[in-house]
């Protein structure tokens, strides 16, 4: 009996999609709407947060609202959340507050979101394709939950779940990265692969529904 729930759990393990990988130059493609299609990220440490830095690398055509990067925990929703709400219109939530940064953006041109936030003043900081959109500040002393289901492609309203199709991202998202600490921006340009909560060069994810995983168009 103990040998079979021993194989029962092995093929429970291996049969799921988790895996690490080296996502060097490739990019997740969300290549339909839908409500199903998302990419959990797993952290390499499991760590509550009173700073961090995220970037990555997207290309979407949508005129609608969609989400970015979803990390919510077992009790509080946007956690932290890149949401775009109109284009050029970038809504960064941390603790479920809202600060909004806007930048002239091109329809037809990928972008570099890097953002970082600091919980001793509260700042947050976002620069866009290398170029700085000021400083706002929210939740100062707050501190971010560790527990937390990441998601790319959807919007989650509960842990990890209760997406809104309205709200999915569709388009490509690459270059992936999370730090615990406030990274210079100024300092990162194209060498955002290394964060050490999150790294591009040795993702932990795992895929849901209609994912395609693909070399990246751009740089
Ligand atoms: C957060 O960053 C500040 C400097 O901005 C530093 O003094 C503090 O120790 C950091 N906290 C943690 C938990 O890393
Ligand atoms: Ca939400």
């Amino acid at each position: 009996m103990e040998k079979v729930i021993a194989g029962v759990l092995f093929l429970s393990v291996f049969s799921g999609s988790v895996s690490q990988s080296d996502m060097k130059g490739k990019a997740f493609i969300f290549p339909r709407e839908s409500s199903t299609a998302y990419v959990s990220l797993i952290p390499q440490v499991q760590k509550s947060l009173k700073n961090f830095t995220l970037c990555l690398k997207a290309f979407t055509d949508l005129t609608r609202p969609y989400s970015i990067f979803s990390y919510n925990t077992k009790t509080k929703d946007n956690e932290i959340l890149l949401f775009v709400e109109n284009l050029g219109e970038y809504m960064f939530y941390v603790g479920n507050s809202v600060a909004i940064f806007k930048a002239p953006t091109s329809l037809y041109d990928p972008v570099h979101i890097c953002v970082s936030w600091e919980s001793g003043s509260g700042i947050a900081e976002f620069w866009l394709n290398g170029k700085p959109l000021g400083r706002k500040g929210l939740k100062k002393g707050y501190t971010v939950g560790g527990e937390a289901k990441i998601i790319l492609g959807q919007e989650q309203d509960s842990f990890g779940g209760r997406f809104d199709v309205k709200q999915s991202f569709v388009g490509e998202i690459w270059d992936v990265s999370l730090w615990d600490y406030v990274v210079p921006l100024e300092e990162v340009h194209d060498s955002c692969n290394n964060g050490n909560l999150i790294n591009w060069q040795a993702l932990i994810y795992e895929d849901n529904g209609y994912v395609v995983t693909k070399p990246r168009l751009w740089t």
